[in-house]
């Protein structure tokens, strides 16, 4: 190929010269083929500025996915591990989580958004255009396609993405539908724009300049930038960073980007209902979607869209982003079956042990005397520069693997058209408020009481800043991922669950309930008897009782299931703990909520309407039957 085959590019001739020079004649095919101005003005751009030694430009050919599979290993950040298929990969030991204070929406100057962490769209383009200036220098800069939900569907968004990492490419290759073939198709086809750096590596293959950590999201211009991180949710850019530019499209045209996980809910006579649920990191949304029995279509987030009357979904994704705490063969037998077999998975921020196999705290068996981690060489008792013990492995140590790796994949994980969802779940880390599990009493109400008024108590997932146990306010799990007004947002959603001829029941649910003791008032296995009940539910097939905040499961359904489920004695003693309602923390809540929502300007009137209702409903009941009310009061 002659060395002007980049003749038909409308970039400068400084800019052609350049890539000419970068790229060799495979990749300069592959961007020939794709026609599309945008696609290579923005490549030329930031060759340009970053000035990487190399530019190679991937297609979906099994080569190239092996090629960065190889890659990845021979650039030192990730090492091959005794199972056949695993390797291992650090961040750097302060950049082990989502950086949310140096994340942000860029804005018109002068526009506020409550809750979402914004910054000047001009002042901060100029600064991390600043940041990437020759970033790439000494590095390979890798182009990638890939696609957002199934291919040639309504839910298809496409993506670019460039990076220096091969780590990053070697994930986004196991968790997206490879794109290049649209492309190449499709001339002229909108897309996405991601772009990132891990900036300056150390011997460890770590970034280096974490002061310099940035993550900006450019809503106008469809595109995120990163630099100087490694951690997946900063780097990662079609995971929770497309996640803004997605919220902001989709609440333009009328549909819903949710941190929900879907799965199939498999009922009498071989019956499938498939639920969408959201709950915030850590608070167990990849194990709910891996319930033994049932059938996984995503475990993080969901694109939700009205057809025909009915709310199909699709996983944006095709892999999975877990977190590795506590897994292990009692509480996630298939997830560890899995884990713990040959198989294409990268593993991050865990212990390596001296035989090259990867332990994380709460894996089966004893915790290894030596072995090295995100800290280096670590052994038991090890303590960081500020004093504290170093554990085994990071609280957000994680595992990266293609979803076909799953036995329990359901078969339609890919369709074009989605999945009818007929209920959505909203779940968070509550100790002592909701009950285990409890139905809206319609659309309105379950979106304002339950996914409008989700808290949590913090976990490892983001940086922390201070205090561990605060109760974070995480309107339907999604406030780290919002581009939007909260009021937009959900005025969106009560829009959304309007002109529906099955509308999806909403439900809460609640791991963590605990007692006066701070004992957990549940097993991590009772969540199968929610589900089932829940399915129930959706076909009319169990009664439930009315309880000023909703709709809560008989004793004698829920001992049956039980029963049936996971052969377990329940007893009339736990249900009442389990399901009694608590009328001053409840009552508590809905002051916090409707006080965070007054400092939110564009609030629907609605939702104050509805709560106060619902406290209205809860003082009649605490006037009759007192503060903590039994459910069998309430038959
Ligand atoms: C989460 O924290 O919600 C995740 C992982 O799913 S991250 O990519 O860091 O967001
Ligand atoms: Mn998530």
């Amino acid at each position: 190929m002659p060395e002007d085959c980049l003749s038909t590019l409308k970039i400068t001739t400084k800019q052609r010269d350049m890539l000419n020079e970068k790229m060799d004649e495979k990749s300069r095919r592959k961007l020939t083929n794709i026609k599309n101005h945008s696609l290579h003005e923005f490549l030329a751009t930031y060759v340009e500025l970053c000035n990487p030694d190399r530019v190679m430009v991937l297609s979906d050919s099994p080569e190239d996915i092996k090629y960065i599979r190889e890659k990845a290993i021979e650039d030192g950040e990730e090492a091959r591990l005794a199972t056949e298929g695993h390797t291992v990969h650090f961040d750097n030991y302060c950049d082990q989580a989502r950086d949310r204070e140096n994340t942000l929406v860029l804005v018109p100057e002068g526009i506020k958004l409550s809750y979402v962490r914004t910054g000047s769209r001009e002042e901060k383009l100029r600064e991390i255009h600043e940041l990437m200036k020759d970033v790439m220098r000494g590095h390979t800069m890798y182009v990638c396609f890939y696609s957002l939900g199934p291919l040639d569907s309504i839910f298809t968004i496409p993506c670019v993405q460039i990076t220096d990492s091969s780590y990053v490419v070697h994930n986004e290759n196991l968790f997206y539908r490879q794109g290049y073939r649209e492309f190449v198709e499709k001339p002229g086809l909108e897309f996405l724009k991601f772009i990132h750096s891990s900036g300056e590596l150390d011997d460890r293959k770590c970034s280096k300049n974490l002061d310099k950590r940035r993550i900006y999201i450019d809503i106008e211009g469809n595109t995120v930038y990163s630099v100087n991180t490694q951690y997946g949710g900063n780097s990662i850019g079609l995971k929770k960073l497309a996640m803004r530019l997605t919220i902001y499209k989709s609440s333009r045209e009328g549909w819903l980007t949710e941190h929900m996980l879907i799965m199939g809910i498999h009922g009498p006579n071989n019956r499938v209902t498939y639920f969408a649920g959201a709950f915030p990191s850590l608070c167990g949304k990849t194990s709910t979607s891996m319930l033994e029995g049932e059938t996984i279509i995503g475990d993080d987030i969901a694109f939700l869209r009205k057809r025909r009357g009915e709310v199909r979904g699709a996983n944006v994704e095709i892999g999975i982003f877990g977190i590795l705490e506590g897994i292990n063969s009692q509480d996630e037998p298939l997830l560890y079956q899995v884990l713990t077999s040959p198989g294409e998975i990268i593993f991050s921020n865990v212990l390596v042990t001296e035989d090259g196999f990867v332990y994380w705290v709460g894996k089966d068996g004893p915790v290894p005397r030596r072995g090295y981690n995100y800290s280096g060489e670590w052994w038991p008792g090890k303590r960081d520069r500020e004093g504290r013990v170093v554990p085994p492995s990071h609280p957000n140590a994680r595992f990266s693997l293609n979803m076909k790796l799953l036995p329990n994949l359901d078969p339609r994980y890919d369709d074009p058209e989605g999945v009818k969802i007929d209920a959505i779940v909203y779940g968070g880390r509550d100790s002592d408020t909701w009950v285990p599990v409890e139905e809206a009493f319609d659309w309105e109400h379950g979106i304002i009481t339950k996914g409008a008024s989700l808290e949590s108590e913090r976990t490892a997932a983001v940086l922390r800043l201070g205090d561990e146990c605060i109760r974070e306010f995480n309107p339907m799990s999604n406030l780290d991922f919002l581009s939007i007004s909260i009021g937009k947002y959900i005025r969106n959603y009560l829009e959304f669950g309007k002109g529906l001829s099955r509308t999806p029941l909403i439900f809460s649910l609640n791991y963590f309930l605990r007692d006066k003791d701070g004992r957990f008032l549940n097993e991590k296995r009772d969540k199968k008897v929610w589900f089932k009940w829940m399915e129930l539910r959706v076909h009319h097939e169990v009664e439930a009782i009315e309880v000023p905040t909703g709709w809560i499961p008989k004793y004698e359904d829920l001992k049956k299931l039980f029963e049936k489920h996971l052969n377990k004695t329940y007893s009339e003693g736990d249900y009442v703990k389990q399901f009694t309602l608590r009328i001053p923390e409840q009552l508590a809540k809905i002051d916090r909520i409707v006080k965070i929502y007054r400092s939110i300007p564009d609030t629907p009137s609605r939702l104050f309407e509805v709560l106060e209702d619902q406290r209205m409903r809860l003082l009649g009941a605490k006037e009759k039957l007192g503060d903590y009310v039994s459910p069998f009061k309430f038959l």
